[in-house]
């Protein structure tokens, strides 16, 4: 899901997904009657016939879905005249763990309204007014790929290729040649860009991982948690984030009803994977992981159920026996929740129940639980660490696995996200060579700074990697699947400002198959295909211990004007004269077959191509579910972790000396040594305070109708998943809201004005306004779509300089008007 081009250095822990070395069988694709009932597609088009659809359609081809939702469908496209007339989910596989049938969810089921919808640009444009006016003049391909190779060299000339900036955007990350790898692999070409690490998922954890670990980690499988006696989810919702009947919906609800796992889902939300595959709800205040781990680990200490063997052997930081050298005393863990650390407070059950929420109570109850669970699979979903303090949540929920000695083994876990097991697909090169021509990189966050004031940034106060300071800012921006130049990025007012200045960034282009909001911003928009309308060969995804591969097939002709990124990429390239090393004389078919042969050395028993176009997905079953760091378990002497001490480092002597080198504008930041509660702006200290301007805390989950915003301008996703703002009874109450009223959600950042669903599902003090929805302002720039990035603030986390996006304050009341 990620689209960073770094490698850590020194890998030598588990990775986060492994690739299979031992099979238990092949499983492949037998068709199944459950076929015939699959049909939810497009009303208009009558059910589907027994054999697998209408009788009346010239083909049915494979492809899938690849909008990043964690999960990879594949879908069966019925096409008639070169329309495509029905959508069809899989039909292989079965019921069984392993060999699920990778049921597409509606967003997947829906795609015919994407593929017609009005919203598909249809003409390369150019600007016609000033930058975000969204005024337009048509313009042929020549002249669009003139202007975009003359800008390049213009840029390249003037200010070098770190001003080149290829921007975040998940929109076909399902895909490999289709759309990410192309543009990347032209910039290379053409002697690099500013590169970015982290993305807006992960960025906090990401970042997390290495000061606690050594390296990137997983948890173990959501298969595995088949052998827990306790299942703990912080913030982890597969149920509405991994809805592929195979990905981890299929497998957590496979897991909870087939082996009866006890799971406990924390949360300031009753997710669907509280609601559906959860025991008991524990909500808490958005951003107080970290409160509530530390008042768990201290009514384990004070009741002896913490694993100290487990912290000796595998721990630093735990105590103050284990601490590194040249740390003063009362820095460790332990001191910490003594109340010997710097503040001073000892961290009970009932100060982390005024911070959490949580009952002080329930607390304790939670803590003899998790702790008298052997094994316990802890993991955490990416909400949680989605805001300021993200790191510290995320650091917390390892520390908890660690404390209870879960780690390394059959049915516990690290703490982390679930890992899985996918097929070593070949992947289409971004670069050629060991290393990109450019290997600076800023967060995948902070570009609007590196347009703003890109030369002012550093390693130490813009997390610069590669150099200690950036020579110039970025100049030309190629935003390509992405609407997170706009929409999806935080504080759109303030990022608005920043793009409307065309000395800063002087020239943008944007690539999508929709009229999005960041398409307003560019100064040449250029139509695309989307994927049904050329070829590909898809890695599957997040699918517990099962890996697959799609044969994309082309369904349909490029609809309009539109063309491939491929094509594009070829015709810039040629302009640019390096088309050669671009193409390495490949078509994209002849790309897909090279992918192939590269992928069979990789998986000798992968079917032929014809075979594949047959099967339309391949899959593949691991002997065992996976474990994280199960060799560190077994013989951390002979396979210690990658970091400086060798074991998990709860206390971490690099951040302990990075914060005293690190600048920051703002004093609540720091880089906090411990995973503990770091207080920061906006969140529930200051929504509780007396005559607190804005005392709610907002965020914004991840919803059922769309994928970030792909899918979200579709009617019929838009009529089964309206876009409402989550208010609990009590708040709602006091304001005089009932439920469906429509209620402007406000800070100084901006205004929206959306219907309310007065709802116990979310913690009293909370506002959820499910993130994705399509920026909407009326004439008084009041947002009638409901996009939360109109209320977020923009500001960099303390060490991954990530997306704050469940950090924000607002006030809610009632629309009189
Ligand atoms: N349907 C659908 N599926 C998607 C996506 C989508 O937009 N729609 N987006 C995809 C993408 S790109 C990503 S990155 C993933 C996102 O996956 P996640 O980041 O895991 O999803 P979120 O909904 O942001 O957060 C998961 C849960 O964390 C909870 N949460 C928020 N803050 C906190 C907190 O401080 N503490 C705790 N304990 N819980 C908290 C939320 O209420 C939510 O239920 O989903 C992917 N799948
Ligand atoms: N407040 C808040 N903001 C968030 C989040 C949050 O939790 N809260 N989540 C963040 C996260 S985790 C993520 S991943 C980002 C997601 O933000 P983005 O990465 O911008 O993802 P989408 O919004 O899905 O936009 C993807 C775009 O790609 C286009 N696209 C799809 N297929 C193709 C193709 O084949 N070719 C081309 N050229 N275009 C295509 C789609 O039409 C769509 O416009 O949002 C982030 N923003
Ligand atoms: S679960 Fe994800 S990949 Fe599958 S159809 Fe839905 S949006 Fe597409
Ligand atoms: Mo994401």
């Amino acid at each position: 899901m990620t689209e960073t081009i770094e490698k850590p250095a020194g890998s030598r822990v588990a990775p986060s997904r492994r690739s299979f070395l031992k099979w238990s069988g092949v499983a492949t694709g037998t068709a199944t009657l459950l076929a015939s009932s699959t049909n939810l597609g497009m009303p208009g088009h009558g059910p589907a016939a027994a054999a697998d659809g209408m009788a009346d359609a010239d083909k049915t081809v494979w492809n899938a879905c690849l909008a990043n939702c964690q999960s990879r469908c594949p879908l069966r496209l019925q096409v008639k005249d070169g329309t495509v007339v029905r959508i069809l989910p899989d039909n292989t596989g079965s019921d069984e763990l392993g060999d699920l049938q990778v049921r597409a969810c509606v967003r997947g089921r829906n795609q015919r309204e994407r593929i017609y919808s009005p919203d598909r640009l249809k003409k390369p444009m150019k600007r016609a007014g000033e930058r975000g006016e969204d005024k337009w003049e048509e313009i042929s391909w020549e002249e669009a790929f003139d202007t975009i190779a003359s800008e390049m060299k213009r840029v390249k000339e003037n200010y070098g290729n770190e001003a080149l900036w290829y921007h975040y955007g998940s929109g076909s990350t399902g895909g490999n040649i289709t759309k990410r790898g192309t543009w990347p692999r032209l910039l290379n070409t053409y002697g690099g860009y500013l590169g970015q690490y982290g993305d807006y998922s992960t960025a906090q954890i990401t970042a997390a991982y290495p000061y606690f670990f050594g390296d990137s980690t997983s948890s173990n499988s959501l298969e595995d948690a088949q052998f827990s006696q306790l299942q703990v989810m912080f913030g982890n919702n597969p149920l509405e984030t991994r809805m592929s009947g195979g990905g981890e919906l299929g497998v957590v609800q496979k897991v909870r009803k087939d082996f009866n796992v006890k799971t406990i889902v924390i949360d300031p939300r009753y997710s669907e994977t509280a609601l559906a595959a959860g025991d008991e709800w524990v909500p808490l205040r958005p951003g107080t992981d970290a409160a509530l781990v530390a008042g768990l680990i201290h009514v384990m200490i004070e009741e002896g159920l913490h694993d100290q063997d487990f912290l000796d052997k595998y721990c630093v930081g735990f105590d103050e026996d284990h601490m590194p050298d040249g740390v003063p005393e009362n820095n460790s863990y332990r001191a910490y929740l003594e109340g010997k650390g710097e503040d001073g407070t000892e961290k009970t059950a009932e100060w982390a129940a005024d911070i959490t929420g949580v009952p002080a109570d329930r607390i304790r109850q939670l803590a003899r639980e998790i702790a008298g669970a052997k094994p316990a699979a802890i993991t955490q979903g990416w909400g949680p660490q989605r805001n300021a303090t993200g790191e510290n949540s995320s650091r917390a929920i390892f520390l908890l696995a660690a404390a209870t000695g879960n780690v390394g083994i059959k049915g516990g876990g690290t703490g982390a996200r679930e890992g899985n097991t996918t097929l070593p697909v070949a992947a289409f090169p971004l670069f050629d060579g060991e290393e990109p021509p450019v290997t600076t990189q800023i967060s995948c966050f902070n570009w609007i700074d590196a347009i703003d004031h890109g030369p002012e940034m550093t390693a130490t106060n813009g997390g610069v990697r590669g150099k200690d300071r950036l020579d110039v800012g970025i100049k030309l921006m190629v935003v390509n699947a992405s609407n997170t130049l706009t929409n999806q990025h935080n504080d759109l007012n303030k990022t608005y400002e920043t793009l409307a200045d065309t000395d800063k960034c002087e020239f943008i282009v944007v690539i999508d198959h929709q009229h999005t909001d960041s398409a307003k911003w560019a100064d040449i928009l250029l139509p695309s295909t989307t994927n049904f309308e050329e070829f590909d060969m898809i890695p599957g995804a997040s699918c517990g211990d099962t890996g697959w591969v799609i044969w994309g097939q082309q369904a349909i002709d490029p609809l309009y004007d539109t063309k491939t990124g491929y094509e594009m990429c070829t015709e810039i390239a040629k302009r640019l004269g390096i088309e050669e090393e671009f193409t390495q004389g490949r078509t994209q078919e002849e790309w897909r077959q090279y992918l192939y042969e590269q992928s069979k050395e990789a998986i000798p028993d992968l079917p032929s191509a014809d075979e594949l176009e047959e099967l339309g997905i391949w899959r593949k079953h691991a002997d065992t579910p996976f474990i994280s760091l199960k060799e560190f378990r077994e013989d951390p002497e002979a396979n210690p972790m990658p970091t400086d001490s060798g074991k998990l480092e709860i206390f971490s002597k690099q951040l302990y000396d990075m914060n005293k080198e690190w600048e920051f504008d703002d004093d609540l930041d720091r880089l906090a040594p411990l995973p503990e509660q770091v207080q920061t702006y906006e969140d529930w200290k200051a929504a509780r305070a007396d005559g607190a301007k804005y005392p709610l805390q907002l965020m914004g989950h991840h919803y059922k109708g769309r994928t970030h915003s792909s899918y979200a301008n579709l009617p019929r996703n838009k009529e089964a998943h309206p876009q409402k703002a989550w208010v609990n009874p009590v708040d709602a109450d006091e304001r005089g809201i009932d439920n469906g009223d429509f209620v402007d959600v406000f800070n100084d950042r901006g205004r929206m004005r959306i219907p309310a669903l007065v709802t116990p599902r979310i913690a009293p003090g909370v506002v959820s306004v499910p993130q994705g929805a399509w920026h909407d302002p009326d004439k008084d720039g009041i947002d009638m779509g409901g996009c939360v990035n109109l209320l977020t603030k923009y500001h960099p986390s303390p060490l991954a300089k990530g997306n704050p996006a469940n950090t924000a304050l607002v006030e809610v009341e009632k629309y009189r008007g």
